[in-house]
């Protein structure tokens, strides 16, 4: 990282040279989304993408969500307690009562839905987890520290 990434062979592959990025035969993919998009259909549509327009709309929509909904404000609000951004207080608030937002209806839904949508496991949620992980961050236990500590400003 910092290196590699950024070399032009790299940057052929993703113009900003970030991971994740995934080499195929017909050409590389960048954007976490998009590569989820991709290794879902590789083999065939199947039940990960819906079985109706409507359900492929609604699992889009929960893609969008989790991402700009929680996975952005997440990192407005860890990024600088990480060091990664300067820290601004206000900053920090509005991304805060953003990702509550969010998560509040994110609960909401899951409250009588046991799955995003429909009735089985759908891209949506395999984003949205993975999305949520940072909650459960293992192996660094300076992050573990700092996660645990920013997820008591989100208890009710
Ligand atoms: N929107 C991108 C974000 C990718 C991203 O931020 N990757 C980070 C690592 S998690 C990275 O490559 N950072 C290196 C850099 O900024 O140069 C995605 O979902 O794939």
């Amino acid at each position: 990282m910092g290196v590699t990434n950024k070399s032009p062979e790299f940057l052929k592959m993703n113009p900003i040279g970030k991971v994740p990025v995934v080499e195929t035969p017909e050409g590389a993919i960048f954007e976490s989304n998009a590569i989820a998009r991709y290794v879902s259909r590789k083999n065939g549509e199947n039940s990960l993408n819906g079985s109706s327009l409507i359900e492929y709309a609604q699992i889009e929509q929960w893609i969008d969500f989790s991402s700009l909904e929680i996975d952005a404000n997440m990192l407005k609000w860890f990024a600088p307690r990480m060091g990664y951004a300067p820290f601004s207080a206000p900053a920090e608030e509005a991304a805060i009562s953003a990702l509550k937002r969010g998560l509040e209806a994110l609960n909401t839904h899951l409250a009588s839905n046991s799955f995003l949508v429909g009735h089985s496991v759908t891209l949506a949620d395999i984003v949205t987890i993975c999305n949520l992980k940072l909650f459960h961050h293992g192996g660094d236990e300076a992050v573990s520290a700092i996660v645990e500590s920013l997820l008591i400003v989100l208890q009710p």
